[in-house]
């Protein structure tokens, strides 16, 4: 009968992607090709903007998109005699939606945005520890607070009259604020909030009509056990959240139904196409290759950058709280332990600005290029953790000052800001070795980047003069990858992730090829050594 193919939809916070997977059994051994069949932007609602308003995505348009990919994904598969076997989905971590179960449709659920990242009101950041004290919640969670958690944000949504609440409903039910209005009466006398969705979660009931909690993303909540990876009732009951309906949280890999008839139709499809839930948070899909123990420092370098290790169990003590550090879920039964960095986005960030100024679009990689020859030394660092660089505007203003107050000059110009962009991302995955190694006494042989920042070779470049480590780059498509890899295991095509990796064209530390024109770059500290393939920034 005909092949297989299966489609990956990875939403990130400035694009999406749908890719889609062919298994090639041609050749003995099963090799995994991965194309992109549709791109498109993201962004958050420009109504949602406006001073004071709550920032959106645009679920509707998002979600269109999405159906206009596996569109596409379908008449790939088809002009090489495949069917689409499969869907999964990815996305950032911690944005939500309150779904109405009980309403039909549901293509209009507005989510609360850290797009730009403008986190939680601090009031309400600060007033959950009042309530839970910050080294309980770390116990209980292993994720540190942070402007940006679900947790916050969902309280300000459920318990607080015109807080977010009316946004975080779904349209269609949205009402003039206030708990009472905003809650639908239950036959049991008890109002709801409505039903907690991370992002990939409401794709996968948008797509299927089925309710649920992939452990991946719904670690990134703040309110999730570490240790069990069940909902933490402790948690929940302490913050006032019994109001939220929490699904049950399954593994990675589970089933999820099949698309609902309007779906199918609309992807022209012939039957109902099969959906799991993968590791629906992106970072664990790009790391789904790493295992305990591996002695690789990984960075997940997107918009973000994650950096850290996998571990076989969650890391709960004072020393990790204190370093900021993680416990999300990973696939299996691992946790990543991470840092939570600025990534990529103070450059387009900045880039944006100087664009607008200038009149003239300035390409971020362009920039990066030319600013790759200035000289190594002498570059401001700034820390690219700080809070301060989580809202937008005015990026190359806020970046100087971060400069001037650790004590260097600010950055000079253009090309010295994104200089000192990237020198800062370097130095801070080189900081990483040291803090993982001293937080967890294990030891890092080699650093993993993935992600687009893998593209970007004076980023790889520095970061293994300043760690002193071997540096492996790419690929730069590792979330759509790692959907697929969940998904061959799950749909039975492969045995394990280790496997599937391996059919990538693959060597000991990950997917050498997870496209045809996806090579692997290993930069070592005196200099680029070559690789798969020496391709540049911006190929
Ligand atoms: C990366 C990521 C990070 C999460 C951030 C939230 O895309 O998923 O892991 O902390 O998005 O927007």
């Amino acid at each position: 009968g005909a092949g297989r193919a299966y489609a990956a939809v990875d939403l990130g916070a400035s694009s999406g992607r749908v890719m889609l997977g062919f298994i090639d059994r041609s050749h003995g051994s099963p090799r995994i090709r991965m194309t992109e069949v549709h791109r498109f932007a993201n962004g958050p609602r420009p109504d949602s903007l406006a001073p004071g308003a709550t920032l959106e995505w645009d679920v509707d348009r998002l979600f269109d998109e999405t159906l206009t990919g596996l569109a596409a994904a379908v008449d790939a598969a088809a002009a090489a005699g495949c069917v689409l076997a499969g869907i999964g989905v990815d996305s950032w971590g911690v944005d939500y939606a309150l779904d109405d179960v009980a309403a039909e449709g549901g293509g209009a659920v507005s989510i609360p945005s850290v797009a730009h990242h403008r986190g939680a009101d601090p009031a309400w950041v600060a007033e959950a520890a009042a309530v839970v004290r910050d080294e309980r919640v770390y116990a209980v969670t292993g994720i540190p607070p942070h402007p940006i958690n679900t947790s916050a944000r969902l309280r300000a949504a459920v318990t607080s009259p015109g807080g977010t609440a009316a946004s975080a409903r779904p349209a269609h039910t949205a009402s003039p604020a206030g708990p009472a209005a905003m809650s639908g009466a239950e036959p049991d006398g008890h109002t709801r909030a409505g039903t907690l969705l991370l992002v990939p979660d409401l794709w996968v009931r948008l797509l299927t009509g089925t309710i649920g909690a992939e452990r991946t993303i719904a670690s990134t909540t703040q309110l999730l056990d570490a240790r069990t990876g069940t909902w933490s009732r402790e948690l929940i009951d302490a913050w006032g959240l019994g109001a939220v309906d929490f699904p049950e949280v399954t593994p990675s890999g589970t089933p999820a139904g099949v698309t609902l008839p309007w779906v199918t139709a609309r992807l022209g499809a012939a039957r109902p196409v099969p959906v799991h839930r993968v590791a629906g948070h992106d970072t664990a899909s790009a790391l789904a290759f790493a295992a305990p123990g591996d002695g690789q420092l990984l960075v997940s370098s997107g918009s973000w950058s994650l950096a850290g290790i996998s571990v076989a169990a969650p890391v709960l003590s004072t020393e990790a709280l204190a370093a900021g550090l993680t416990n999300e879920r990973g696939v299996g039964d691992s946790t990543l332990l991470l840092r939570n960095l600025a990534g990529l986005w103070l450059l387009t960030e900045c880039a944006r600005q100087w664009s607008n100024e200038s009149g003239r679009m300035l390409d971020p990689l362009d920039l990066v290029r030319e600013a790759s020859l200035l000289p190594d030394s002498g570059v401001p660092v700034f820390d690219v953790g700080d809070p301060r660089l989580l809202a937008p505007g005015g990026m190359p203003e806020r970046i100087a000052a971060l400069c001037v107050e650790r004590g260097h000059p600010a950055p000079k110009g253009v090309l010295g800001t994104v200089r000192s962009i990237v020198e800062s991302l370097a130095a801070a995955y080189a900081e990483s070795v040291g803090l993982l190694e001293r937080v967890t006494g294990e030891r890092l042989r080699s650093v993993r980047i993935v992600g687009g920042g893998s593209r970007n070779e004076l980023l790889c470049r520095r970061t293994a003069a300043l760690t002193g480590l071997p540096v492996v780059a790419g690929p730069a498509e590792a979330s759509a990858f790692g959907n697929l890899a969940v998904q061959l295991v799950a749909a039975g095509e492969f045995a394990t992730l280790a496997e599937v990796y391996a059919s990538g064209g693959m060597d000991a530390t990950g997917p050498a090829v997870a496209a045809a024109t996806d090579g692997i770059v290993r930069y070592e500290p005196g200099g680029v050594t070559g690789g798969a393939d020496s391709r540049g920034v911006g190929d």
